[in-house]
C-alpha cells in the first residue's frame, strides 16, 4: 500500500489523484458504482458514455426462479424521493446467465451480480451457479429487499446475516458484498456479523420502507402498499448510517443513498465509504454516474487528496 504524507487543505496537487481500491481480491480503478435496480439491463446506458469508465456495475437482483414482480404501480414520486415496490421482477438465473450476461459484460466494467434467495440455502445456490461463469468480479448478496415476503429478515438481525454470508462464502471465493437494510434498530451488529461471516465490504444502504397515501380515496398510491423509499430524501440518514459502520467494521463501506452528484459523493467518502453507488439519479439524468466520476477528481485536489484514503473516512466529528 502506497503511503503519502498528507498535503495541506485547499492545495491542489498536480498529478490526478488515484481513486482505486480493493475489495477482497478485486481491485476498482475508482469507487463509483451503480446501484442495483437502478441501471436497467445495463445497455441501455452504452449510448450516454462509456460505461468500461465506472468502477463498476451492478446488476437489478437475480432470483433462483423467475419472478414477475408487484402489481403496479409500481413506482410514486415523493418530495425528494422515489418510492418503489417492483418487487424483484427478473426472469431467473438460467435465463439470466443465457440472454442477459452476455450483453453485460460488453459494459467493460467490472461486473457485480446481485443475488437473492428465498432462505439462506439459495443464496448459496445461486452464487454455487454462478461459479461456472465467466465476467463475473464480486457478487453483491441482497439481503434487504423490503418489497417481497422474508426479503428484509436476511440483514434483521445479526444471526440471519451471518447464515446468509457464511454459506455463499462456503461456495465461492468471489468478493462478496452484504448488502444491509437500513430497517432495523441498530444496523452495527449486522455489519459486523456479515465481515466475520466473511463479507468482503458491506453496502450500506438499501431502500427505507414507506408509504405514500391518497387520502381522497383512502388508498396506498403503490400497488402493494408499501415501498422502498430512495433518492436524496434518505442521503442524510445513509451518511449517518456509514459514519455509524466506519466505526465498527473494517472492510469496505459501499454508500448509497442519494448519490447525485460529486459533491454527494464526496460526503459519502469522508464519512467512512470506501465507494459509492449511484441509484435513483439514473433515472433523471442518465449520465449522473459519470458525473459523479468526472467530478471527483478536482474535489480530491481541493482537499490535497492523492488518493481514496487520504478521503475515506476523515470526518471531523465534534467531541
Ligand atoms: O425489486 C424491488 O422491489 C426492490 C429491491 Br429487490 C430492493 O432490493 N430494493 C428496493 O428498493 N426494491
Amino acid at each position: 500500500m502506497k503511503t503519502h504524507a498528507p498535503l495541506p487543505v485547499g492545495v491542489p496537487s498536480a498529478e490526478a489523484a488515484d481513486l482505486s481500491l480493493t475489495i477482497g481480491r478485486l481491485t476498482l480503478k475508482n469507487p463509483v458504482g451503480t446501484a442495483s435496480g437502478t441501471y436497467g439491463k445495463g445497455i441501455e446506458f452504452l449510448p450516454y458514455y462509456d460505461t468500461s469508465r465506472l468502477g463498476c456495475v451492478v446488476v437489478k437482483t437475480i432470483t433462483l426462479q423467475p419472478r414477475p414482480g408487484n402489481p403496479p404501480p409500481r413506482l410514486v414520486e415523493t418530495a425528494g424521493g422515489l418510492l418503489n415496490s417492483i418487487g424483484l421482477p427478473n426472469p431467473g438465473i438460467e435465463a439470466y446467465i443465457e440472454h442477459e450476461l452476455p450483453k453485460l459484460r460488453t459494459l467493460g466494467a467490472p461486473l457485480v451480480i446481485n443475488i437473492a434467495g428465498h432462505d439462506a440455502a439459495e443464496f448459496a445456490v445461486l452464487a454455487a451457479r454462478l461459479e461456472r461463469e465467466s465476467g463475473i468480479d464480486a457478487l453483491e448478496l441482497n439481503m434487504s429487499c423490503p418489497n417481497v415476503a422474508g426479503g428484509l429478515d436476511f440483514s434483521a438481525s445479526p444471526a440471519a446475516a451471518r447464515d446468509v454470508v457464511r454459506r455463499v462464502r462456503d461456495v465461492t471465493a468471489r468478493p462478496l458484498i452484504a448488502k444491509l437494510s437500513p430497517n432495523v434498530t441498530d444496523i452495527r451488529p449486522i455489519a459486523v456479523a456479515a465481515q466475520e461471516a466473511g463479507a468482503d465490504a458491506v453496502s450500506a444502504i438499501n431502500t427505507f420502507v414507506g408509504m405514500a397515501i391518497d387520502w381522497r380515496t383512502r388508498a396506498p398510491l403503490l400497488g402493494r402498499g408499501l415501498g422502498g423509499l430512495s433518492g436524496p430524501a434518505i442521503k442524510p440518514l445513509a451518511l449517518r448510517i456509514v459514519w455509524q459502520l466506519s466505526k465498527v467494521v473494517t472492510i469496505p463501506i459501499v454508500g448509497i443513498g442519494g448519490v447525485a452528484t460529486a459533491d454527494d459523493a464526496m460526503e459519502f467518502l469522508v464519512a467512512g465509504a470506501s465507494a459509492v453507488q449511484v441509484g435513483t439519479a439514473n433515472y433523471i439524468n442518465p449520465r449522473a454516474a459519470i458525473e459523479v466520476l468526472d467530478g471527483l477528481p478536482e474535489r480530491f485536489a481541493a482537499l490535497g487528496a492523492r488518493c481514496l484514503k487520504d478521503v475515506v473516512g476523515t470526518l471531523k466529528m465534534p467531541v
